[in-house]
């Protein structure tokens, strides 16, 4: 997908006729989106040939169950599109079973406790301020409700997972289901040590790979399949597909995680959501596409180079990924108020808690970057240095209370990505 060719933006006439008040906030979330610099590392922007398979009549049909078994008639073109989007990831990742129904990255980890654990079992995962995921156990999420779960985290003085203490956590409580992967991990995830945990115990290993699937199909993370039996994805961060999901295993498996995602938890699949998987599937089978995975590390690397160059402190020293976690605490300013400061500058990005950190997570004491979205418009060395700078300036306009200069970057940020064209 080449930011430089891009096609005019797509016109909404019916859209602007039927409700021109919705018609008008989709525009500004478009300006916004072209204008700024995105770097929550979560985010994405889709091609063009994504976003209109989303906008397709196949939101129309229900199809409850799988194609050849389902509960309603009509469903000829229907299993045709979700076989496509099934063979596509499997052909993808490399992995036995592929299920592309899952409506998002939660429901996806709930169909996993569905499919193997009883109510109360043992679930063990990263703990959420360390950078695990709500649905890994955490207490004010159901899997954490309604599941025991143990917790494993990073190392205070590297900011990295300890896998020795992984083990010695798992021997001790024997959790049923290992998750491995979270929301704000900036370095290479071990499967095969995480696999071999869980063969310890007899466990199964879930690996939620959600924020790293674009770099493992494009060969820029060493991929989990021949290490975890279940691994579950959304489809829509460095993938670059539509808000979705995805639950990939070994044949073993396969059945169960059917049976959890329908009918256990879920009724119709989003069938408009499964043409654009299978759309963003071909397109991360491309070639290319193996530049742009190599490429958002390499962005991400230059980034933090510049910001450590910058004092900034990074989480575990830097990055191996697309993701990086800035500790605020030397820079006197708290997440929140940075985050605030940079969107008005032109820079978005969320707040984050960071490990062992004395803040609360509404409030906490970092920002969580990244680089998917700003690589998907082009950007390279020259503008990864520039954000560093910026990131600089904004920490001293924030905390002396120079709004002006925040304006003015705003007004440097919106020149600058008026070079760098968004997709769709
Ligand atoms: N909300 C996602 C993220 O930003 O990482 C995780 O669910």
């Amino acid at each position: 997908m080449s930011a430089q060719k891009l096609p005019a933006p797509m016109a909404r006439p019916a859209l602007v006729a039927e409700d021109p008040q919705i018609a008008a906030l989709v525009e500004a979330e478009e300006a916004r989106q072209r204008e700024k610099i995105r770097l929550i590392p979560s985010e994405n922007y889709v091609s063009r040939a994504v976003l209109e398979a989303t906008g397709t009549v196949l939101t129309n049909k229900y199809s409850e169950g799988y194609a050849g078994k389902r509960y309603y008639e009509g469903q000829q073109i229907i299993d045709q599109v979700e076989t496509i989007a099934i063979d596509r990831a499997k052909s993808l990742f490399g992995v036995d079973h592929a299920n592309v129904q899952p409506y998002s990255g939660s429901p996806a980890n709930l169909a996993v406790y569905l499919a193997f654990l009883n109510p109360g079992d043992k679930v063990m995962g990263m703990a959420l301020p360390s950078g695990g995921h709500l649905t890994h156990g955490w207490g004010v999420s159901a899997t954490g409700k309604w599941f025991t779960p143990v917790r494993y985290g990073v190392r205070a003085e590297t900011g990295r997972v300890d896998m020795d203490e992984v083990r010695e956590i798992a021997l001790a409580e024997r959790p049923k289901l290992i998750f491995c992967g979270g929301t704000a991990i900036p370095r290479t995830i071990d499967f095969e040590a995480f696999a071999s945990i869980a063969a310890e115990i007899d466990a199964v290993l879930v690996a939620d790979i959600a924020h790293i699937a674009g770099l493992v199909a494009g060969g820029a993370h060493p991929t989990p399949v021949g290490h975890a039996a279940v691994i579950s994805t959304t489809t829509h961060k460095t993938l670059r597909g539509p808000r979705g999901a995805m639950l990939m295993s070994t044949e073993e498996h396969a059945a169960a995680l059917d049976k959890a995602v329908f009918p256990g938890l879920q009724g119709g699949p989003h069938n408009h959501t499964t043409a654009a998987i299978a759309v963003a599937l071909r397109e991360a089978a491309a070639p290319e596409f193996k530049d742009y995975a190599a490429k958002i590390v390499s962005n991400a690397a230059t980034l933090a180079g510049a910001l450590t160059e910058r004092g900034f402190d990074l989480v575990s020293g830097g990055t191996d990924n697309h993701l990086i976690l800035i500790d605020l605490t030397n820079k006197g300013i708290a997440g929140k108020p940075m985050a605030k400061a940079l969107d008005r500058a032109g820079l978005v990005v969320n707040y984050n808690t960071v490990p062992d950190d004395p803040r609360k997570p509404f409030d906490p004491s970092g920002i969580r970057i990244g680089t998917p979205a700003v690589t998907t418009r082009g950007m390279g060395t020259a503008e990864m240095t520039a954000i560093a700078g910026w990131f600089d300036r904004v920490v001293t306009a924030a905390n002396s209370g120079d709004e002006a200069d925040l304006d003015q970057i705003g007004k440097e940020v919106k020149e600058l990505t008026a070079g760098f064209p968004v997709p769709a």
